[in-house]
């Protein structure tokens, strides 16, 4: 191996073990629970660069790699950083070109850029960290103790280098011969390198100290409901393919700007109504719990869903309603939003009126009948009819702040995303699938369609340049829920584009107008292509 290559695995060396010593420390000296930012140096610059995600960039992260989103950035980052790292310490390894007496000097090597490069690499690391909500100086201290540790690395293996290379090959020296003490610092880069990787992982496994959760969520066992809900055997359908009523919560999609899950512990949680009101409001999660609880059907929808997209789910939420929340606390005259707070800095604005007036909007504890999973907001998340997620359904919620539109505004309005997000009537083709080849004779077609809030009162089919068709509608248990509808086909043999549009509970029919999710929601009708082949 060059001294090039050598130096770059040296530099490569000196990261993984600054990230290793700061990602244990962080998880050994998290303060967790409410209160809790990161330490974390890995999570911290992730959440900073999420919070710095143009909406373009979004919208193509989540079409390209979906769910895996977040993984997707975690590796950009990965690579980003390794090479960063490898330039460092390729770039501090060269001689200088001015040579001093004794080839070995360290003078005469680039080491001083290169550490201060590297000591900038930690200062990034740092101020990310100190960015984050609910930040607290120790938490610095992680990055700080492991980018010291990292500069003392890359000095001493450097320095071994030059040594290498100041012995000439010929000339033993106590090292052994120049490029056989090489081997010797390629050697520890490459160790080090490895001992750097797993502290890493152990670091963030840690962290993932999720067991104080999943403790308290099996200790929260049955909810005492005032209205429960039961699901109608007629709102399914139950074609095969079609999307199922209700959505289990392990397959609920999951969006959120949460580089690693926040675990709040139920026991230090609190929930605090501020602003505009005539007294503020604290409680716990007990006093919570202690309420009469209501059941509610509402189907949950993303902003960023595509046409046909499958960013929507639909549960039974238990919680309390807000209103009474709200109530308790009296709202002042000229307050028309409530900005929720989460417990990870993220913030929605909520129309006040969609809060107070009679529909379902819940401070939700459980989804379909279970405590809510922590990656959809445990142990208490908001849950509102009518709206997309991003101006309402803030998950791990602490603050509910009465306040007016023209004076606050949610995580998402500077981000290019419109201040208010009622949702578009859509409907969506499950079956069949884009492109499939069918068989002629009796084909189904079915799917969902919601217009949350106002409900869906048609949903028609246009097959080929036929005629728009009436599709069946399954029961509507709640104008908050989506609708399964079908429609059976005498297909004959050909390629057909089958579409889809919904009427919703107004009357209004759903628009073919196409438009991007931002800033306010995708529309447009879902149509599928297939092939129907003769018998
Ligand atoms: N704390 C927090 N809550 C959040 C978000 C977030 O980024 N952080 N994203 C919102 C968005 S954009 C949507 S669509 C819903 C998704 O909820 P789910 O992940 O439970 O499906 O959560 C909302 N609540
Ligand atoms: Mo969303």
């Amino acid at each position: 191996m060059s001294t090039r290559g050598t130096g770059a695995l040296v530099g490569v060396a000196a990261g993984a073990l600054t990230l290793a010593v700061a990602e244990i420390g962080a998880a050994l000296f998290a303060r967790g629970g409410l209160e809790g930012g990161t330490a974390s140096p890995l999570v911290a610059v992730a959440g900073a660069f999420i919070d710095r995600t143009p909406p373009w960039l979004k919208d193509f992260a989540i079409s390209t790699f979906g769910a895996n989103d977040k993984l997707a950035l975690v590796i950009g980052m990965g690579l980003v950083l390794t090479g960063l790292c490898a330039l460092i310490g390729m770039l501090g390894a060269r001689p200088t070109k001015r040579r001093r007496r004794g080839e070995a000097d360290r003078r005469n090597h680039n080491f001083a850029w290169g550490l201060g490069a590297f000591a900038l690499v930690g200062v990034v690391g740092v101020l990310a960290v100190a960015s984050r909500p609910n930040f607290a100086w120790p938490d610095t201290l992680p990055t700080i103790v492991g980018t010291v540790v990292g500069l003392v690395t890359l000095d001493r293996l450097w320095a071994r280098l030059a040594a290498a290379d100041a012995a000439p090959d010929a000339v033993p020296t106590p090292m052994g011969s120049g490029a056989a003490s090489r081997r010797a610092v390629l050697g520890w880069a490459g160790g080090l390198t490895v001992v750097g990787a797993l502290g890493i992982i152990a670091g963030r496994t840690l962290s993932r100290a999720g067991e104080v959760v999943e403790a308290a969520r099996a200790q929260l066992g049955r909810l005492r409901v005032a209205r429960p809900v039961t699901v109608p055997d007629g709102a399914s359908q139950g074609v095969p393919g079609q999307t199922s009523y209700i959505t289990p919560a392990d397959t609920f999609y999951r969006i959120d700007t949460a580089i690693s899950v926040p675990q709040v512990d139920p026991q230090t949680w609190r929930l605090r109504v501020t602003g505009m009101v005539d007294r503020e409001v604290e409680m716990t999660f007990q006093d919570i719990l202690d309420e009469e609880l209501v059941e509610a059907l509402v189907t949950l929808t993303c902003v960023s869903n595509y046409v046909g997209g499958n960013l929507a789910g639909n549960a039974v939420w238990t919680g309390l309603p807000v209103r009474e929340v709200l109530a308790r606390a009296g709202v002042q005259e000229g307050a028309d939003m409530v900005l929720s707070t989460s417990v990870d800095g993220f913030t929605a604005g909520t129309p006040l009126e969609a809060m107070t007036d009679d529909r379902n909007a819940l401070l939700a504890v459980a989804q379909n009948g279970e405590a809510l999973l922590a990656e959809h907001g445990f142990p208490v998340r908001l849950v509102v009819p009518g709206l997309y997620g991003y101006v309402s359904a803030t998950k791990w919620v602490t603050e509910l702040k009465v306040t007016r539109f023209d004076q606050d505004e949610g995580y998402w309005t500077p981000r290019g995303w419109s201040a208010r997000g009622p949702i578009k009537t859509a409907s969506r083709i499950d079956v069949p699938r884009v492109g499939e080849r069918l068989n002629a004779g009796e084909v189904v077609i079915a799917g969902v369609a919601w217009a949350q809030h106002r409900g869906i009162d048609r949903v028609e089919v246009r097959i080929g340049d036929g005629d728009w068709q009436e599709a069946t509608l399954a029961e509507e248990p709640t104008i908050d829920s989506w609708r399964q509808w079908m429609l059976t086909w005498d297909a004959e043999p050909g390629e057909y584009a089958v579409s889809v549009r919904a009427t919703d509970g107004t009357g209004e029919v759903q628009t073919d107008e196409r438009a991007l999710p931002a800033p306010d929601g995708a529309s447009g009708w879902h149509t599928v292509t297939v092939m129907v082949e003769g018998a």
